[in-house]
This record gives structure tokens, C-alpha cells and sequence, in this order.
């Protein structure tokens, strides 16, 4: 390997060309540096932090702002997650410590941050066995009891999947396992995480291998702190989610006439918006944070603004399901607290 192929993290420049690469599908170009980087002597943690998923973050802002397409934003992610498994491919570990099992809870689909999860802990010792997005509650029990793993790892990067994040985080528990939740889907400082029952947090990878390799397994906490927790208008949201979304879509183009001119690609972008603010009230209501839903509707207008959509559509979508809702006072109360930030 000759010298000019040795790459540093601290070259200027590196990063924008990793973001460049991964834009343009470049799977070569993107494991090259990957290679020099650990030719140079690049710690792969840092590599995998630092390099991927500083990248993937940059890549959500650059959705965020409409300026990257989904697909654009498809295209990188794959080739970051080839660029993740050809480090992994260089760097053996003999696992020295326990074995954990790590999962997105069910309707997750970000995969990626916990792929960089489970090597950050291979690296680190563990046996990993890795499931990947979306794994239904059952199924993962099932794998525990096949497979008795000292700990779970389970990832919630959207808020809307806390209800299902609950009740993994539960059955393990009640299959004798430690869970250890990650994800932005746990609030700030993961604040929902210990409210679920979970034995324990971590912010990011790095914090989560430290954790892990010190004070585990945890005190068990009292079961009875999170045995229960949706009420009846969480049940009536989700059992009426169909039903409160088209009507919401049909009153909206009453309520908000440029809707009659849209085409068929902005009349299902507006029918997700619609079923996020159902999932987004949902969450909250289970949890009974009303910031899990403002978070989402600061969010979704930055969002929207971005695409050139008025900030009244928004407001018009939160009026038309909080009229559906007028018998549930928690739920108007978030739809409420959610239009005050819009007439900011
Ligand atoms: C790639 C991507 C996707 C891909 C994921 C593909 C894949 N294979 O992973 C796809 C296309 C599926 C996707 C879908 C969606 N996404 Co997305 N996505 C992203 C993106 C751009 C990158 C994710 C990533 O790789 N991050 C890199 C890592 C390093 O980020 P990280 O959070 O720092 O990761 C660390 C921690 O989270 C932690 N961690 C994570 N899990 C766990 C678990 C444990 C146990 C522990 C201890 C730690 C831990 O450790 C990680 C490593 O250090 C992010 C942007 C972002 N900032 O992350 C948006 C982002 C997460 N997505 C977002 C959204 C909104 C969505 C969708 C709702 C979009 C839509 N309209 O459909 C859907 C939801 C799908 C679903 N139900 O899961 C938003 C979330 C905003 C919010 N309000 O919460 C983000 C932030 C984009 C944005 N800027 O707005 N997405």
C-alpha cells in the first residue's frame, strides 16, 4: 500500500468528498477512502462516527431542506451501509464479552444507525446478533429464547413507534432480558426510554459500548413504573386512525381550495402528512408528552416550508382532525399546542 493512498480524518476536505461520493451511488469511490482511512491508521469507531455517520446526518439535513431527493437520499444511505460493511470486513474482533441482540422496533425502519451500533460493540467484545429494521415483538422474543443473549439493544428513532418500542421493551423484560434503548425516537436526553421501562439509554454508539462495558447489568427497576400506559383516547385514535384521516383529507379540500388543483404525487404527499399527525398525537398521548407532537409539527413545517407548501395547509390539517377529536380534551389539547406554534 503506498504511502499517497493513507488518508487521516483530519484531512480537509475528507468529509465533503465522503458526502459528495455517497451522493453521487459511488460504492467504489466511498470504500476507497473507507481503506485509506484505515491504512492510515483511522481508530474504526472513529471512522464509523465520525466519517459514515456524520455523513448520514448531513444527508438527513440535506433532505430535510429539499435540497437531496429521497431517492438521492436512498442511493447514499446504501452505499454508507457498503462502506460500514467493508470496514467491518477488515477489522476481526474475538468476542471477549456477552452477547447482545439488536433490533429496530416494529414499523422502524432506520437500520443503519443500529448496523453502526453493532459494530461499534463488536469491536468492543460483544457477540452481536444483529436483526436489522422492523423486527415484530413476537419474533424477537422468540429469537431471545432461541438464542439467551445477556442484553437488547432496541432502536426507536421515530416517535410514532414508542406504543411498539413499549411493548418490546416489556416482553424482553418479562423474558428476564436488560434492554438498553437508543434512538432520537426516545426525546432528548431520552427522556420517554426510562418512562417505558427500559434498564437503560444511551445517546449514540460510543455511549452505548462504554455503557454497556461498565455498571451492567443494571438494577432492575420497579415493573409496575411503566405496566400501563395508553388511555381511552390513545385507543380511540388508533382504532378510528382510517377513519380520522379521510375525513380529515376530505374536509381539508374544503377547507383549503389550492388542494383541488394538486396532482396525484402531492395528494398522497398530503395523505401522509395527515396520517403523521394522527401517529405523531397517537405517540404523545400514549406517552403523555405533549412535546413528542409539538416536536413534530416545529418539524414538519420546517419541512414543508422547505417545499414550498403554506404554513395554513398545516394549520387547516391540525383544525380538521381536532374537530373529529372535540370529545377528547388531552388530544385537542396537543392539536392546540401544536397550532400556537404556527401562529407564531
Ligand atoms: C437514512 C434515513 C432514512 C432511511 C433509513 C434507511 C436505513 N437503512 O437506515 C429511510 C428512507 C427508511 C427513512 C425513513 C423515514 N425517515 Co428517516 N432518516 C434517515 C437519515 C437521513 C439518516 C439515518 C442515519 O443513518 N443516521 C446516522 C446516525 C449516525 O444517526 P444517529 O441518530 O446519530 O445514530 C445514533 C443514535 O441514534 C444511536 N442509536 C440509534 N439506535 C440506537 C439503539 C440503541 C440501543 C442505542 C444505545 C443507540 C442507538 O446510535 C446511533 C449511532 O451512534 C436521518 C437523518 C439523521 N439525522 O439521522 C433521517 C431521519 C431520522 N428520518 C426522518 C423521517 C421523518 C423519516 C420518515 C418518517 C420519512 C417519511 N416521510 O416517510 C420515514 C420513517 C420510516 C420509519 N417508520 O422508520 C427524520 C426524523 C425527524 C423526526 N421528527 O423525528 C430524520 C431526522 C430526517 C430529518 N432531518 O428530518 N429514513
Amino acid at each position: 500500500m503506498s504511502v499517497a493512498s493513507r488518508r487521516s480524518l483530519d484531512d480537509p476536505g475528507l468529509h465533503d468528498e465522503f458526502l459528495d461520493l455517497i451522493g453521487q451511488g459511488d460504492e467504489y469511490g466511498a470504500v476507497e477512502i473507507v481503506n485509506e482511512l484505515l491504512d492510515g491508521g483511522a481508530a474504526p469507531q472513529r471512522v464509523i462516527v465520525d466519517l459514515i455517520g456524520a455523513a448520514q446526518i448531513r444527508v438527513g439535513e440535506l433532505w430535510a431542506v429539499n435540497e437531496w431527493t429521497v431517492a438521492r437520499e436512498h442511493a447514499a444511505t446504501a452505499i454508507s451501509d457498503r462502506a460500514l460493511a467493508a470496514l467491518a470486513a477488515r477489522t476481526n474482533v474475538r468476542p471477549t464479552r456477552g452477547r447482545v441482540t439488536i433490533a429496530c422496533v416494529d414499523g422502524e425502519w432506520h437500520a443503519l444507525p443500529t448496523r453502526m451500533l453493532a459494530e461499534m460493540l463488536r469491536l468492543d467484545g460483544w457477540r452481536v446478533d444483529f436483526l436489522g429494521a422492523n423486527v415484530p415483538g413476537p419474533h424477537l422474543i422468540s429469537h431471545l429464547h432461541q438464542t439467551g443473549p445477556d442484553v437488547v439493544a432496541l432502536s426507536c428513532m421515530i416517535a410514532t413507534r414508542l406504543p411498539r418500542a413499549h411493548a418490546a421493551i416489556t416482553a424482553c423484560k418479562a423474558a428476564g432480558i436488560p434492554v438498553i434503548a437508543g434512538g432520537r425516537g426516545f426525546g432528548p436526553g431520552g427522556r420517554y426510554a426510562q418512562h417505558l421501562g427500559a434498564d437503560a439509554w444511551a445517546a449514540g454508539a460510543e455511549e452505548a459500548v462504554r455503557r454497556l462495558a461498565r455498571n451492567w447489568p443494571p438494577h432492575n427497576q420497579d415493573p409496575q413504573l411503566s405496566a400501563f400506559l395508553g388511555d381511552d383516547e390513545y385507543t380511540y385514535v388508533v382504532r378510528h386512525r382510517p377513519q380520522l384521516i379521510d375525513t380529515a383529507i376530505q374536509r381539508l379540500t374544503d377547507a383549503y381550495p389550492a388542494m383541488r388543483t394538486y396532482n396525484q404525487r402531492q395528494l398522497d404527499s398530503t395523505a401522509e402528512d395527515m396520517a403523521h399527525i394522527v401517529d405523531f398525537l397517537a405517540a404523545a398521548l400514549y406517552v403523555s408528552e405533549t412535546a413528542i407532537f409539538t416536536d413534530f409539527v416545529t418539524w414538519t413545517h420546517q419541512v414543508l416550508q422547505a417545499r414550498g407548501v403554506p404554513t395554513v395547509a398545516l394549520r387547516v390539517g391540525l383544525e380538521t382532525v381536532q374537530a373529529q377529536l372535540r370529545d377528547y380534551p388531552r388530544a385537542t389539547a396537543m392539536l392546540t399546542a401544536g397550532m400556537r406554534l404556527l401562529n407564531q
